[in-house]
């Protein structure tokens, strides 16, 4: 079943039918103000932090509300509806509605009673607060009068928690007030005697307002029950129903901003008004408000803005496929849901409730993999940032708090920041995440001098980038297990593997492998005898042990137990087939050419289903071991035999890698959103953002996914189908094209902005092959390999690339 379509003109997903099988959101804002919307106009919005800005509340796991509530009310009929399908819920046979989720805006337009109106819902470039631009047009043959009211529901605490479960504080803080046309809030108003700097337990008074453009305000209400009324629900508030708000605020108890006002419209006439919310002090607030009095002209201004910011940001890297799909995730939505996966990080979804008040070290280092061609100066700033994060003794640290202060941190092996975090100890893979970013980065850029870059670390001291990748290859040297393969520490990529220090990760042994081939490209650039030596010695010995300890006949095993037992052989009763080592064998380029094929081929027969492949298999159920947490899942589910959605994306840059288009291809589509429009009662999540994961064969909802919008998957699968099946893998000396494809797909083109120059590239398969080269052309000359050297490039650059 089908509830809307991708625009790709307008890079929208537009929701026809309002009932969706879950609330669909879309991202607004930015790190100073963010914003989620649902396609009912659920949803919450915060000032820098998802857990101690929180301005606007939201019920998290209930039926996707309080939201952006504009009511209209028919003042003849006293009949009356919302903008959004949700919270009145008209019957749909009369009211009529679409859904456009845009780049960074949301617009609800709906049809009903002969009234049309479209809402956009954004937040303005640069600024820190949120619009509600509405307007409302008569269709009818006679005078309408209606009522239209907006309803925000601040919290009573900035701090989420607080707001929910500590009601006897957060209650008795709040106040709100009229100020011509707002609704001001305040907390801790009884504090106004403070000076300016001045506090009491780290406390002074703040505001929160709710404004309206654009339009007199005719009644208000500022108490959220005298808005609703007892008993009553956000489908049938009372101050909608009479047609006239309380004029009351609040002083105690639940504060909201209400706002009424009364609209005369003629046949066929349309206007317009705007509400706005923030966290502002009274004078900035009036000064917005004041700012949308020609609301019209202004909000179009805006959103014109903010298309063309985001649309920019999308245009460094746009395809043209035969597969639909595959254009709107590339080109849009999965770019989009990389930019918001490295913004928002883990902080604030539908489940994230925003708790979680720092990065994840792993998480970050990868998210940014997502955005580097598309963005690579905002990608560089994070990475200094996740370098700065590194302790001195090369481990990264495992929460990086949102008040990071590098040189100064504690580290895991202070009990401090055990006890502020809750992390308690380091995990194997976090720094050698490093590697692949960065090298993904300079080779991008071709800014090599970035080597030498010096960055602080989180605890105390400074060295280069270089010298820090060193550290992270140190680190694993020092925590090595039994066999001298790195350790599994607290966890390795896998959250639910408790290896221990004498257990051993065969993923991260991988990882760390790959890590040495990395760091020889940067050695060798620096001519770094020495040091090349030793990644020469330590990776060949590296190697021997994978190779003499993990092949297992047709697979490679997932790793040691702390006494020595192997996870993940072929005899095992459960959990005997792991998809990542198989992947990773490949990536990291240990696998020869016989193990890597044979190993992708026991994927496909074992772990592959029609929604993508399971992370192992069968699942953990009588026989885990100590450190199998995935066990305390369901079957089928998460790290549990689930899809776990992020890991598709290895497994198609590893088919990719090794030629196989059709496979590459295949992974992609069992598990992209875009590809499973026409099953979205079966999928449930957003048609344009990934998941976390999809349940698993082994689950009675096999293929129903869950944990929108912020996951790693947005990076990886980006990277298998950008680097993967497109083929685009720069290095420091230029651009290599080396496309793994469907065998049916007779020519694509590229459209990729690099170093300062606009590549148009066109790939011709008229011999339909999964991948080859045969010749490429760059500006008319044509060049004996796959390989475009910096020194070819022009500002425009015209590249024909012949793969049969
Ligand atoms: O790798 C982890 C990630 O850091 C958090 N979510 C689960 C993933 C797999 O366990």
């Amino acid at each position: 079943m089908r509830y809307g379509y991708f625009d790709e003109a307008k890079k929208e997903y537009v929701i026809t039918r309002p009932d969706t099988p879950a609330p669909w959101v879309n991202y607004l804002g930015s790190p100073e103000y963010g914003a989620i919307v649902s396609n009912n106009a659920g949803g919450y919005s915060f000032a820098k932090s998802g857990a101690n800005g929180r301005i606007l509340r939201y019920i998290f796991n209930q039926f996707d509300q309080p939201g952006r509530y504009i009511y209209l009310r028919d003042n003849e009929s006293k009949d009356y509806w919302s903008a959004s399908w949700q919270p009145v819920g008209k019957d749909l046979e009369t009211y009529k509605s679409e859904c456009h989720h845009g780049t960074a805006y949301t617009k609800m337009m709906a049809d009903y009673s002969e009234i049309h109106s479209e809402v956009r819902y954004y937040v303005p470039l640069e600024r820190s607060y949120e619009v509600w631009s509405l307007a409302v047009t008569n269709y009818s043959e006679k005078k309408r009068e209606l009522t239209v009211t907006g309803y925000a529901e601040f919290t009573n605490n900035s701090n989420y928690e607080q707001d929910q479960v500590n009601l006897q504080y957060s209650q008795y803080i709040t106040q709100t007030v009229f100020r011509g046309n707002r609704v001001r809030q305040m907390i801790h108003a009884n504090l106004d005697r403070l000076e300016e700097g001045e506090n009491i337990d780290n406390k002074n008074v703040f505001n929160r307002f709710f404004g309206l453009a654009g339009a007199d305000v005719n009644s208000w209400c500022g108490d959220k029950e005298s808005f609703l009324g007892r008993y009553h629900g956000y489908n049938n508030p009372e101050g909608v129903i009479t047609g006239k708000l309380s004029n009351k605020g609040n002083y105690n108890e639940n504060s909201c901003g209400a706002l009424s006002t009364v609209l005369s419209l003629a046949p066929g006439e349309t206007k317009e008004i705007t509400f706005l919310v923030g966290m502002k002090g009274d004078a900035e607030a009036g000064e917005i408000v004041e700012h949308y009095k020609n609301c019209q002209d202004v909000c179009k201004k805006e959103l014109e803005e903010l298309i063309e910011y985001w649309h920019g940001q999308l245009s460094h890297f746009q395809i043209r496929t035969p597969s639909p799909e595959f254009n709107t995730m590339i080109n849009t939505w999965n770019a989009y849901n990389c930019f918001m996966t490295f913004i928002w990080s883990r902080a604030a979804s539908f489940t994230y409730c925003g708790l979680r008040n720092g990065y994840g070290y792993r998480d970050t280092v990868q998210d940014i993999q997502g955005v580097i061609h598309l963005a690579p100066e905002m990608a560089v700033e994070k990475i200094r940032f996740m370098l700065s994060a590194q302790v001195d003794n090369g481990g990264g640290l495992p929460l990086v708090k949102f008040t990071h202060n590098p040189g100064h941190e504690d580290t895991p092996d202070d009990a401090s920041y055990v006890q502020e975090t809750g992390h308690p100890a380091y995990r194997a893979d976090d720094a050698l995440w490093l590697f692949p970013t960065v090298y993904k980065y300079v080779s991008e850029t071709g800014n090599v001098a970035f080597m030498d870059e010096v960055i602080p670390f989180a605890n105390k001291g400074e060295a280069t980038v270089y010298e820090h990748l060193k550290r992270a290859i140190a680190f694993s040297e020092n925590h090595l297990g039994k066999h001298g393969m790195p350790a599994g520490l607290y966890a390795d990529w896998n959250d639910c593997l408790r290896l221990g220090k004498d257990g051993e990760s065969t993923f991260v042994a991988l990882q760390y492998y790959y890590a040495m081939t990395i760091l020889r490209e940067f050695a060798d650039y620096k001519e770094d005898k020495e040091y090349i030596e030793y990644l020469n010695e330590s990776q060949k010995k590296l190697g021997k042990l994978i190779q003499d300890l993990c092949w297992n006949e047709d697979r490679f095993i997932r790793g040691f137990t702390e006494d020595g037992a192997v996870i993940g052989k072929r005899t095992d009763p459960e959990a005997n087939m792991w998809l990542n080592p198989q992947s990773w064998a490949v990536i990291s380029g240990l696998a020869d050419d016989a193990q890597a094929d044979l190993a992708l081929d026991m994927v496909y027969k074992r772990l592959n289903t029609e929604y993508g492949a399971i992370l192992m298999d069968p699942p953990y159920h009588a026989h885990a071991f100590e450190g199998a947490l995935a066990v305390i899942y369901n079957a089928g589910t998460k790290e549990n035999a689930g899809i776990f959605s992020q890991s598709q994306g290895w497994i198609i840059l590893a088919e990719a890698l090794r030629g196989h288009g059709e496979r590459a291809f295949g992974y992609f589509m069992e598990n992209a959103p875009a590809a499973q429009n026409d099953r979205a009662e079966i999928r449930r999540l957003e048609p344009y953002c990934y998941g976390q994961f999809t349940e698993g064969k082994a689950s009675p909802n096999f293929g129903r996914s869950h944990v929108h919008w912020l996951t790693g998957t947005a990076s990886t699968v980006m990277v298998g189908c950008v680097e993967g099946i497109l083929g685009m893998r720069p290095d420091f000396g230029g651009l290599r094209i080396a496309p793994s494809v469907p065998k049916e797909w007779d020519k694509f083109e590229i459209d990729k902005d690099f170093r300062g120059c606009k590549l148009h590239i066109t790939v011709h398969n008229p011999g339909h092959v999964e991948s080859g080269f045969k010749k490429m052309i760059v500006n008319g000359e044509e060049l004996g390999e796959n390989y475009i050297p910096q020194e070819k490039l022009t500002e425009i650059t015209e590249v024909e690339l012949f793969m049969s």
